[in-house]
């Protein structure tokens, strides 16, 4: 089973990146062979500093590994170290439709009233990210639920190339948690908690510290009445049982029935802050210990980059060559 995924250069991923992508990472290694790419490529569709890029791909490439990732059991690289994706996707846009693109739900929330102004890599976001699954042949992709209209498109990528050029490549399967698929935000709870568009006090930063993750928990927003249970008419109550069952490897069924005798939501709150902090001060401290060490960073992205190159060149001969493109074989 072959596993690929790929997370985006941010210094700050919260705990939606973490409990939605990262930990089926590290679980990924065990169950067949694992492939992570950090895409720093993606990271340009829109406004950024180039100075920090770099600097936020060390800080993604020292928290994956931190929270679990082990280079010598998996691939992990930069995007933009193996160029095949790009050449992948352009030779993709040949299968991908305009009209699919533009109905994408996250290039209209990213847009949003600027449409007209936004990027054109944005528009194309959804066939880099095909691109970057495909060259792989990647059985599965692990993701959060926020992504399950980009596997579909990927999908539909994949099963239109090959229905037009001949059997080349792999259709993927979404793999989402079974909870805390879409981890939302704790002051605005009908809304998935993100890294853009999202308040500091909603979104909790994998690398906050004891005192933000016990106050941001104390002050998320819940819901009408007392009862710890889920429910579509408690967005905020849910999360929080989400993410506790989630960080205690446990079923949110368990922590119903163990906060069944509570006093109130401040006891859940309570609860699931400790838990956050019992499960991501270990993650942290390996983190700071892992870091600064630029140098040790970019010689794992390297050696990474080169097994990834291997695989994806294998895949990008036989699109060639199915396309008629470039010199015969
Ligand atoms: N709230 C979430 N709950 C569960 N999973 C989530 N993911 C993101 N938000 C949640 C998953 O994290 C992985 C990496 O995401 P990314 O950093 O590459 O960017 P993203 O998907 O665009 O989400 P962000 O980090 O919140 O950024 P913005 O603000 O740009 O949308 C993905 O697998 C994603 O599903």
């Amino acid at each position: 089973m072959r596993i690929f995924s790929g997370i985006q250069p941010t210094g700050r991923k919260h705990l939606g990146n973490y409990l939605g992508a990262i930990v089926q990472y590290v679980a990924g290694q065990d169950r067949g062979e694992a492939i992570y790419c950090i895409v720093d490529l993606h990271a340009t569709t829109r406004p950024y500093d180039p100075a920090e890029l770099r600097a936020r791909v060390h800080d993604t490439t020292a928290l994956l590994i931190a929270a679990g990732l082990d280079p010598a059991r998996c691939i992990l690289f930069r995007q933009s170290d193996v160029a095949e994706h790009t050449e992948l996707c352009w030779l993709l846009t040949a299968v991908s439709a305009f009209g699919e693109l533009n109905r994408m739900h996250q290039f209209r929330d990213k847009s949003g009233g600027q449409r007209e102004l936004a990027s054109a890599g944005l528009f194309l976001y959804p066939v880099l990210q095909a691109a970057d699954v495909l060259a792989y042949r990647a059985e599965e992709v692990p993701v959060g639920e926020d992504q399950r209209e980009h596997v579909e498109l990927m999908r539909d990528v994949a099963e239109r190339f090959n229905a037009r050029f001949g059997e080349t490549l792999v259709v993927p399967a979404l793999r989402v948690p079974q909870v805390a698929a879409r981890v939302r935000d704790l002051q605005e709870p009908e809304r998935k908690m993100s890294t853009t568009g999202a308040g500091e006090q909603g979104t909790l930063h994998v690398l906050d510290d004891a005192e933000a993750i016990e106050r941001k928990f104390r002050r998320a927003v819940t819901d009408s009445g007392t009862e710890i249970v889920r429910g579509p008419e408690k967005p905020g109550v849910s999360n929080l049982i989400e993410i506790l069952a989630a960080v205690r490897e446990i079923e949110p069924g368990e922590v119903e029935r163990e906060l069944a005798g509570a006093r109130g939501y401040g006891d859940l709150k309570q609860a699931t802050a400790d838990a956050v902090i019992a499960r991501l001060s270990p993650v942290q401290e390996r983190y700071r210990a892992l870091r600064d060490d630029e140098a040790r960073l970019e010689a794992t992205l390297a050696a990474g980059a080169a097994k990834a190159r291997a695989i994806a060149a294998e895949t990008l001969t036989d699109v060639r060559e199915r396309m008629g493109v470039g010199s015969p074989r």
